[in-house]
C-alpha cells in the first residue's frame, strides 16, 4: 500500500451495518434466509405481488429508525474529513440502502443500490423521501398516477445507480478498499478487478475472506467495528 494514499475509493456492503443491528443478506440469519430474493428483489417479483414487496421494504424502512451508525461508519466519516483536509479525496460507494454512512458524517457517497428511505415513481421517475409506508393504493405526488410508486432500490436485473461516477473514481484511485461485502453481487464485486487493472492496490476488510479475497493485495479479518477504526487510525496517523 502507498504510505499516504490521496485518492481512496471504498466499497461497503451490509457487513459494515451488521453490528448496528441491520441484517446482512447471505449470512446464516441473513435476509435471504427468510425471503426468496426472486419474490422481493426483482422487477418480476414486484409485478407479481407488489403488496408483498411493499411489506418487505416497509418493515425494513421502519427498522432503520431504531438503529444507529457504529464505530466503523464513524471511522469512515473521520477518514474522509482527514483526507480532504490534507488535499485528497475519499469516494464511498455503498451497496447498502440504509442511511448509516450519512448519519456518521460521510459526504462523498454513492448509493449504488438506492436508498430505502426514498420512493421512485415507475411512471414519471420522480425520486423523493417517503416519510411513511408505501402501498399500491398511493398515487405519485408529481404525476398523480396511482399504483406506480416503488421503493428506490436496485433489484436483480436492474442497472445499479451512479456507475459512471463509481468507475471514474476507481480509475483514478491510488487505493481501493472493500468493507463488509461477500463479493457475490456484480457489478460491485468486479470493482476490485477494475481498481487492480488501473494499478491501485486493493485491501479487503471483512469478517472472513470474501469470494474475491484472492484479488486483493492486502486484507484484515474481524468485526468491522474493530478493524475499520484501527485501519483508519493507521492511515490518518501515518
Ligand atoms: C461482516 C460483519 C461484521 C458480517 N464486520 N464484516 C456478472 C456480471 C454482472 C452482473 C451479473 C453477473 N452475474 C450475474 C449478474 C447479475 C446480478 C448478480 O450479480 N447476481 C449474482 C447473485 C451472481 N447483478 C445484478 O442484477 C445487478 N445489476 C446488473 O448487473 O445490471 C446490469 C444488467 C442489467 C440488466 C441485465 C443484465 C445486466 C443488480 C444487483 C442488485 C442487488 N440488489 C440487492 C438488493 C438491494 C435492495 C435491498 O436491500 O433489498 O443488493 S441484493 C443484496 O446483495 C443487496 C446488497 O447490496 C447486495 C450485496 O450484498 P452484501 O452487502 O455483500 O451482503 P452479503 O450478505 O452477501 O455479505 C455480507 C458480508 O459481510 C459477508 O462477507 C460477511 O462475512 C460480512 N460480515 N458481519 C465485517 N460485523
Amino acid at each position: 500500500m502507498t504510505a499516504r494514499p490521496h485518492n481512496i475509493v471504498i466499497l461497503t456492503g451490509s457487513g459494515i451495518s451488521a453490528e448496528s443491528g441491520v441484517a446482512t443478506f447471505r449470512d446464516k440469519d441473513g435476509v435471504w434466509a427468510k425471503y426468496d430474493y426472486r419474490e422481493v428483489a426483482t422487477p418480476e417479483g414486484f409485478a407479481a405481488d407488489p403488496a408483498l414487496v411493499h411489506r418487505f421494504y416497509n418493515d425494513r424502512r421502519r427498522g432503520l429508525s431504531s438503529v444507529a451508525p457504529n464505530a466503523a461508519h464513524f471511522a469512515l466519516g473521520e477518514l474522509e474529513a482527514g483526507v480532504v483536509a490534507r488535499g485528497g479525496a475519499v469516494t464511498l460507494i455503498t451497496q447498502n440502502v440504509d442511511d448509516l454512512h450519512e448519519r456518521a458524517g460521510s459526504k462523498n457517497l454513492l448509493h449504488m443500490h438506492g436508498e430505502i428511505s426514498k420512493s421512485q415513481c415507475a411512471a414519471c421517475g420522480d425520486i423523493r423521501e417517503c416519510g411513511d409506508d408505501l402501498s399500491v393504493a398511493l398515487a405519485c405526488p408529481v404525476c398523480e398516477r396511482a399504483g406506480a410508486l416503488r421503493p428506490y432500490v436496485v433489484w436483480f436485473g436492474e442497472m445499479p445507480r451512479f456507475m459512471d461516477e463509481a468507475l471514474d473514481a476507481i480509475a483514478s484511485a491510488d487505493l481501493f478498499v472493500s468493507i463488509g461485502t461477500s463479493g457475490s453481487v456484480y457489478p460491485a464485486a468486479g470493482f476490485v478487478s477494475d481498481a487492480r487493472r488501473a494499478g491501485a492496490p486493493a485491501m479487503e476488510l471483512n469478517l472472513e475472506p470474501s469470494e474475491n479475497a484472492h484479488l486483493f493485495t492486502d486484507s484484515r479479518y474481524g468485526p468491522a467495528t474493530k478493524i475499520v477504526p484501527a485501519w483508519v487510525r493507521e492511515l490518518l496517523g501515518g
